[in-house]
């Protein structure tokens, strides 16, 4: 398992670094590039240009990118970023943000999830939010939308069982003074193909809350279907 983090770690960070460059490069939408692990031992992925040469236009396309299913470790690797803004904005978008006093449109988020043998770990990076606040955020079942009800309840392992980290995905964190956050959960089981959608973040941490924000992600068993 340590193995593996490793390797999800470096390539969240450098993959990260990518997508925050393609989306301030006005980039679009860039599907299942194949870089995800790949850039972590080559230290090259898909540059900002190459991805808009994939990918022209952008315009009217929601603000995000994925890479889903990368094979990695034994396991398999998923990334999907995005640029909130709120429902019906001119730019359609798959992180939706329902108060922009807590999440700003503008605001950023990544989420990993790196599924192997020994359980799932998902990760989240979010820039841009309010500095030095607590926040709440949990996998839940539905993608987002207008409705901020749209997501559905939390994602459980044991359906109608605790509501608890253990058999949710929690992921409160603490934004810094640049309101940067992060956060990470490991699960010893893996998700059931197309029962976690989303991710909610809430205006307080632990099991209940607001819903602030929404992004759409596409969590899976990755591989081990
Ligand atoms: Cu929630």
């Amino acid at each position: 398992m340590s193995r593996g983090r490793g390797v999800s770690r470096g390539a969240g960070v450098l993959a990260g670094t990518a997508a925050l460059l393609a989306l301030a490069c006005g980039v679009g939408v860039a599907h299942g590039t194949g870089g995800g692990a790949a850039d972590a031992s080559g230290g090259h992925g898909a540059s900002p240009a190459e991805v808009s040469a994939r990918e022209p236009g952008g315009g009217g396309e929601p603000s995000r990118t994925d890479d889903v299913g990368v094979p990695v470790g034994g396991g398999s690797w998923m990334r999907a970023a995005g640029v909130f803004s709120p429902p019906g904005s001119f730019l359609p978008s798959d992180a939706l943000t329902y108060d922009t006093g807590l999440v700003p449109a503008g605001a950023r988020i990544e989420v990993t999830q790196f599924a192997g043998p020994s359980g799932t770990r998902v990760g989240a990076r979010l820039r841009g939010l309010v500095p030095g606040r607590p926040y709440g955020m949990h996998v839940h079942t539905s993608p987002c939308g207008v409705d901020p009800a749209a997501a559905g309840p939390h994602y459980q392992h044991r359906p109608a069982a605790t509501a608890d980290p253990v058999n949710e995905v929690w992921l409160d964190f603490r934004t810094d003074e640049e309101g940067d956050g992060r956060a990470e959960a490991l699960h010893a089981w893996g998700f059931r193909a197309d029962g976690a959608r989303s991710v909610i973040i809430h205006d307080r941490q632990g099991g209940a809350g607001e819903r602030a924000a929404c992004f759409t992600v596409p969590f899976g068993p990755h591989g081990r279907e």
